[in-house]
């Protein structure tokens, strides 16, 4: 895995690494333990090259609309103020890191980081041209927020080292879709 050149035009944008995403959690991506030291070392090259680090985070409400007992597709996860919403225990965001919430209407979901946040006209206001995605779900919020990225005229980076799916299987449908929209998968 080489290691990506980071500057002032660069983001790095972190995706959902939140407890109830890695093993123990309500929704445990398998493997998702295993990408913090990754992903730790990504913040500290980027904070090193002058690059914004960017942290999402999945923001439900209790009873939120995507949970199996409204109707929806997933168990309960990420509920607001609960340890299992909370960043990964061992990521180390600097304190600086921009903090994005989603999702945390009860009647509406939001796989990308983009949808409803404001952070593609906060990304252009800070003259960010190229936007480096890692983090969970890759065949969901990864994906999501990815192709948005590429949608709002960003130069886009996946780091596919450093996410996982939900599907293990989900992995090379994943690489394919994001080429084919533009994204440079990154080994
Ligand atoms: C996610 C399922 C439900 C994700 C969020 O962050 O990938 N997956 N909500
Ligand atoms: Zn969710």
């Amino acid at each position: 895995m080489a290691q990506l050149e980071y500057g002032p035009d660069a983001a790095l944008l972190v995706v959902d690494m939140q407890n109830d995403f890695c093993e123990g959690g309500a929704l445990a991506v398998k493997g998702g333990n295993a990408l913090v030291a990754g992903i730790n070392a990504e913040i500290e090259a980027a904070r090193r090259g002058g690059a914004m680090v960017v942290a999402s985070r999945d923001w439900h409400p209790v009873d939120h609309m995507s949970f199996e007992h409204r109707g929806g597709q997933w168990p309960v996860h990420c509920v607001q103020d609960t340890p299992g919403a909370a960043y990964h225990t061992q990521l180390a965001l600097p304190d600086d890191a921009v903090r994005v919430s989603k999702a945390s209407a009860f009647d509406v979901d939001a796989y990308s980081a983009f949808d409803g946040t404001g952070l593609a006209g906060y990304l252009r206001d800070c003259r960010i041209q190229r936007v480096v995605v890692c983090g969970l779900a890759m065949d969901v919020c990864v994906k999501a927020t990815a192709l948005e990225a590429r949608r709002e005229g960003f130069t886009v980076i996946l780091l596919d080292a450093l996410t996982e799916p939900v599907a293990s299987e989900a992995r090379s449908q994943c690489q394919r879709e994001l080429q084919e929209a533009g994204v440079e998968v990154h080994p």
